[in-house]
């Protein structure tokens, strides 16, 4: 059975006409065309690029469907507006392409953009089945995938960005800058043209969001991990060998020829957009046209087709751009030729092969780009490899076709002498850049690009899952719930912060919420229970949060505890060394003098440089360097340096939570000899909890990542969850009768 695979792109790739729908043919299309049909039965869901008028909407549906196999989302004037001309062109567009000077921002803009992603999300939903692939396009649809995912995350989701992916000091300009990474992190799998984007985009989700990452890898807060990866899109190759191929080729080819005849071409084809450096590449030619004598013989073609018309920076441009080329025009035109051939328009497909064909040089000088697939074109159609490709390097192309003669397109000098050299190479020379470059676009076309993205999202991730043998918490319930109502002695020994309590960026402010204060309350209740909090927190902090509960209390890792129903702290740490802490300090307070954001915790049994509030990953390279140096200084103390979540901490080995607990439990008389231990914490301090050696264990690791313990919590909330249940709501009695 072939795997079904949603293709979620803000345009359908189809044409309304007044009595016709047409498909056309781009890179995706064909892409997406070439999959085996026995691995992947491809639909599409988007929007069809025209408004339709409600009465004739089932009637387009069902030849969408029927016909091109083609979900629409249907959107009206009003709402393409301002999701699509708005939103994603005025707002995301620019600053994805680093030119926040463009950056328009309307709240009601937004509004219309979250509910147009949802409707698309719905769509996908309504006729997705579990384990289905879907896989979502570019800059319109960023909210789609989080919206997916909530809703069914049974779904393999995946993302691809068409466009750059800026810095995180460009990208933060947005006003919804969280909300929009936050909805790409939906996806399993997400795919940009190059390292430098996904790079871009990582550091900037670690930067606004609380996530873990690696080079490839985000991993939520809420446990959920994303992949990124690297796939520079391709050409639609085959049909570019068919149309040179094609019977009229040649003829269409003599007809150009014969029009510029005697005279050497420059080509340049593109949207009308700020991005492509079309201001910029006249300002070029101009210094290539001034050291010319012989003006007869050259000619500029500039292919600008209209786009984002109803934007006001694309009108502004438009005139720019004309009233540029007729100064130009007229500066340089003589009786026979004036230099710069301008269509503000489309030209059919087979007329763009021929230009291409008979190009004497291809000038792609876009001031950034995704990837750029005119230079990739244009080189497809260098069969004899008869035309060299002059390109900026700041195209994501560039990365890939090093023949090319790579410019700056901010230098216009050194742009025309680009022009200079490739009119002037040798046979040779062209053979030598342009042969590798044509077969290598054609090798590596969009078909190939398509089916390498979807073989990963299907493929899951390959095998880099964490390696983990804990069970979900749910599987435990009985136990708990059982043990609870036997009326047998049940002990607890909890961590706080990130097990019972969500984490919080500032610890002071995380007291017990309403949900919390209820279980524990439940645990008070519970006549067979007793439950020790168990945390790296001073006693003061504990005292503060939990003081008026009647539980045990274990502060700062076990050196000090305090027995249930209130009285004095006892220490239990007369025994302990704390000379170490003279040589670590001066070191932890170097960190903290060097690392903008970090700061250092004095705990009596403890010392803790903290880098939550310093920059991602400058933070884990510092506290990599400061594990790696503190290591190297202790080798022969009785401590240990733990790497934590967004610490260093030193503690002596002489003390921890596994010996706190064990010792507590050895204590215990006779009669009150647990039916069941249930250890619960989030970090690696907790771990030693999981191996205390109780033949009665339970132990539950909150949150995600490799432990030791048997049971996995999600996060704090699941595991309040599992608590609850198992105790139940305390009106029925949690003791068995006696017999
Ligand atoms: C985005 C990213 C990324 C242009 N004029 C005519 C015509 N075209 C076709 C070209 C080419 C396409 O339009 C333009 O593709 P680009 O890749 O150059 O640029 P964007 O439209 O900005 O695309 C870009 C791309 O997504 C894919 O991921 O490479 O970086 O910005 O295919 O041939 N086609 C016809 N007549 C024209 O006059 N028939």
């Amino acid at each position: 059975m072939p795997r079904t695979l949603i293709n979620v792109s803000n345009r359908l790739p189809v044409t309304l006409g007044a009595d016709k729908i047409t498909k056309s043919s781009g890179g995706l299309v064909a892409a997406l065309e070439g999959l085996s049909r026995d691995e992947y039965a491809a639909r599409w869901i988007g929007w069809p690029g025209a408004a339709v008028e409600p009465d004739k909407q089932p009637e387009v549906e069902q030849t969408l469907i029927d016909e091109h196999g083609c979900l629409p989302v249907f959107l009206t004037r009003e709402e393409a507006d301002a999701f699509y001309e708005g939103f994603s062109n005025s707002s995301v567009w620019p600053l994805l392409h680093y030119m926040p000077n463009y950056l328009r921002y309307e709240p009601a803009w937004w509004d219309e953009y979250r509910k147009v992603n949802q409707r698309f999300a719905d769509r996908v939903l309504a006729t997705a089945r579990d384990g289905d692939l879907v896989w979502v396009h570019d800059y319109q649809l960023l909210l789609v995938p989080a919206m997916l995912r909530a809703a069914r995350p049974s779904l393999r989701i995946g993302f691809f960005l068409h466009t750059p992916f800026p810095a995180y000091d460009i990208f933060r300009c947005h006003p919804r800058r969280r909300e929009l990474v936050e909805g790409m992190l939906g996806a399993d799998l997400l795919g940009f043209h190059t390292f430098g984007y996904l790079r871009h985009f990582r550091s900037t989700a670690a930067n606004l969001l609380s996530v873990e990452t690696e080079i490839t890898r985000v991993r939520t807060a809420d446990g959920h991990r994303a992949l990124l990866g690297v796939y520079p899109i391709g050409i639609n190759a085959p049909k570019f060998d068919r149309t040179l191929d094609g019977a009229d080729h040649r003829e269409r080819q003599e007809k150009f020829r014969h029009t510029f005849e005697g005279k050497q071409i420059v080509l340049s084809v593109e949207r009308m957009d700020y991005t492509k450096g079309i201001l910029h590449r006249l300002e070029a030619v101009d210094c290539y046209l001034a050291g010319l004598e012989d003006r007869d013989k050259v000619k500029f073609i500039f292919v600008s087709v209209p786009s984002r018309e109803g934007v006001e920076e694309y009108q502004e441009l438009r005139a720019d751009v004309e009233s540029r080329i007729g100064r130009l025009n007229g500066k340089y035109a003589t009786l026979h030729n004036s230099p710069v051939h301008f269509i503000h328009g489309s030209v059919e497909f087979a007329d763009l092969c021929a230009l291409y064909s008979i190009a004497d040089a291809g000038l792609v000088t876009p001031l950034i780009d995704g990837m750029n697939l005119v230079a990739k074109e244009f080189l497809a159609c260098q069969r004899d490899g008869a035309a060299p490709l002059i390109l900026s390097e700041f195209a994501g192309a560039a990365e890939e076709l090093f023949g090319a003669l790579i410019v700056n397109p901010y230098d216009a000098a050194a742009v025309g002498k680009s022009i200079a050299q490739a009119l002037a190479m040798s046979p040779e020379e062209k053979q030598h850049r342009t042969g590798p470059m044509h077969a290598r676009v054609m090798r590596h076309d969009a078909a190939r690009w398509a089916k390498s993205f979807i073989d990963d999202l299907a493929a899951g991730d390959g095998g880099e899952a964490d390696h983990d043998t804990a069970a979900d918490v749910s599987g435990a319930a009985p136990q708990l719930a059982q043990a609870l109502r036997s009326g047998a002695p049940v002990e607890m020994f909890l961590d706080y912060d990130g097990t019972l309590r969500e984490l919080e960026r500032d610890p002071a402010t995380a007291r017990p919420g309403d949900a919390l204060r209820a279980l524990l309350d439940r645990f008070a209740a519970q006549p067979n229970l007793a439950v020790t909090i168990i945390s790296g927190r001073t006693p003061d902090d504990l005292d503060a949060f939990l003081g008026k509960f009647p539980f045990g209390l274990i502060a700062e890792h076990g050196a000090a505890m305090r027995a249930p129903g209130g009285g004095s702290w006892q220490r239990q740490d007369e025994q302990v060394d704390y000379g170490w802490q003279a040589l670590v300090l001066p070191i932890l307070r170097l960190y903290e003098g060097g690392t903008p954001g970090s700061s250092v915790e004095e705990k009596r049994t403890s010392l803790v440089w903290h880098y939550r509030r310093v920059d991602p990953e400058f933070g884990a390279w510092k506290a990599k360097q400061l594990a790696e140096t503190l290591g190297a200084v202790t080798a022969n103390t009785p401590v240990q340096v733990r790497h934590g979540k967004q610490i260093v901490e030193i503690v002596s080995t002489q003390i921890s939570k596994g010996i706190a607990a064990s010792r507590l439990l050895a204590a215990l008389p006779q009669d009150r000899q647990p039916a069941l231990v249930l250890c619960a914490g989030d970090d690696t301090t907790d771990e030693s909890l999981f191996t205390i050696g109780s033949d009665n264990l339970l132990s539950v690791k909150v949150g995600p990542g490799p432990t030791a313990a048997s049971y996995h919590a999600r996060d704090p909330a699941a595991f309040r969850r599992f608590l609850m249940d198992a105790l139940g709501d305390g009106r029925q009695p949690a003791v068995c009768p006696a017999r």
